[in-house]
């Protein structure tokens, strides 16, 4: 670090930004981008539930409903900012944090859910919504993601794909080994990196000398910083890289410069290794208040509106919270289900010795 300022905090001067942390409007040369008040209306409204379901996941992992939840607070607009530029016909590779992007893609939050409650193994049809499933290997779906692409630019598709991954994941083989696919092979790809700084206590400088996003020229693709809390950059940066792809100009990587805001799960402790002065300073760049500034200045939205969004973000956290409880444990056969795409003999010879045990007891 260069300054005695909070790490991150200072705003890189390469950061593609359209909204300020105090909400106001800016030019970039290279994106911009055109939105409708209602659009801009519907992308808040994203962020504050996303948030509200986030918040909601967080207290039934501490009531004991769900054995761990990654929390994404903090990295909303990243999140529905990306995920708000796909199209149907796009396909996401998530981590284990992309609830915001899961969101975008229609996936009830409550499958998310059931996931962390431990009562399914995934939760949804990837097929059905074009959002794989989560991915706790850290970096694997990036390798997905580029074979996916690869697959799709033969067929010919008027489609891209997006793989999601932290910081921490760019120190991974996986990760620089898809580089290394995408480039040579031009593969429409999207690679969304969200550094939120930290890769659970392991800080951003031990995993790279130089901006993140700077690593792509090495792989011979482009890459570009954007700012990670402002939801307008991230929409704009993340279309135009899809449409890249789509059109044939191969991969790039975008760095969301964000900050995670929470603990990396809730079996973590950050207060073990960082400063509270960082969390403080990057309060100050929270990507739902700014757009909240912003609707309020211009005059797109009065409190009846913010208030509407509240009450809405309740009934939802109301609702996520009940559905959830109400999830039905699996019967113990279930393990074997799913594991491979046909049956298997091996397998049911399994299933059917631990069906015999289990019979052995009253239930
Ligand atoms: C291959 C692999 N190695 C290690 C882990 C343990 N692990 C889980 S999360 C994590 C840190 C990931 O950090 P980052 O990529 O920055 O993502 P973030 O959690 O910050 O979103 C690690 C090392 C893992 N899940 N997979
Ligand atoms: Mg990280």
């Amino acid at each position: 670090m260069t300054s005695d300022a909070p790490r991150g905090v200072d705003a890189p001067p390469e950061l593609v930004q359209l909204l300020t942390p105090e909400g106001e409007r800016v030019e970039h040369p290279d994106y911009d981008i055109e939105l409708t008040d209602e659009e801009v209306r519907s992308l808040y409204r994203d962020l504050v539930l996303v948030r509200r379901i986030d918040l909601e996941a967080v207290a039934l992992q501490r009531q004991g409903e769900l054995g761990i939840w990654a929390s994404l607070l903090g990295q909303e607009a990243a999140q529905i900012g990306s995920g708000r530029a796909l199209t149907d016909a796009d396909m996401a590779f998530p981590t284990y944090r992309e609830h915001g992007v899961a969101w975008c893609r229609d996936v009830d939050p409550v499958r998310l859910l059931g996931l962390f409650r431990g009562v399914n193994h995934g939760g949804w049809d990837p097929a059905e919504h074009n959002f794989h499933l989560y991915t706790i290997v850290i970096g694997s779906q990036t390798l997905h993601a580029v074979g996916y692409a690869m697959g799709i630019q033969r067929d010919g598709a008027e489609a891209a794909t997006i793989a999601y991954f932290g910081d921490g994941a760019t120190s991974q083989g996986d990760v620089n080994e898809s580089f290394i696919w995408a480039s040579v092979f031009n593969a429409p790809v999207v690679f969304f990196c969200q550094n939120n700084q930290w890769a659970i206590s392991e800080p951003l400088e031990k995993q790279s000398k130089i901006p993140l996003y700077k690593r792509a020229s090495g792989f011979g693709f482009p890459g570009v910083r954007v700012d990670g809390n402002d939801v307008f950059a991230c929409l704009a940066v993340t279309r135009k890289a899809l449409q890249n792809a789509r059109e044939g100009q191969g991969p790039t990587l975008i760095e969301a410069y964000t900050y995670r805001m929470g603990a990396h799960t809730t079996s973590d402790d950050p207060t073990r290794y960082r400063v509270a002065d960082e969390l403080e300073a990057w309060k100050l760049k929270d990507p739902i208040e700014r757009l909240k500034a912003y609707l309020f200045k211009n005059q797109l939205a009065d409190q009846e509106f913010f208030d509407k969004v509240d009450a809405e973000a309740d009934a939802l956290g109301k609702d996520v919270r009940r559905r959830c409880l109400e999830l039905p444990d699996p019967e113990p056969e279930a393990l074997f289900q799913h594991v491979y795409a046909a049956q298997h003999s091996l397998l049911d010879e399994e299933r059917d010795q631990y069906l015999t045990y289990l019979a052995g007891f009253e239930r």
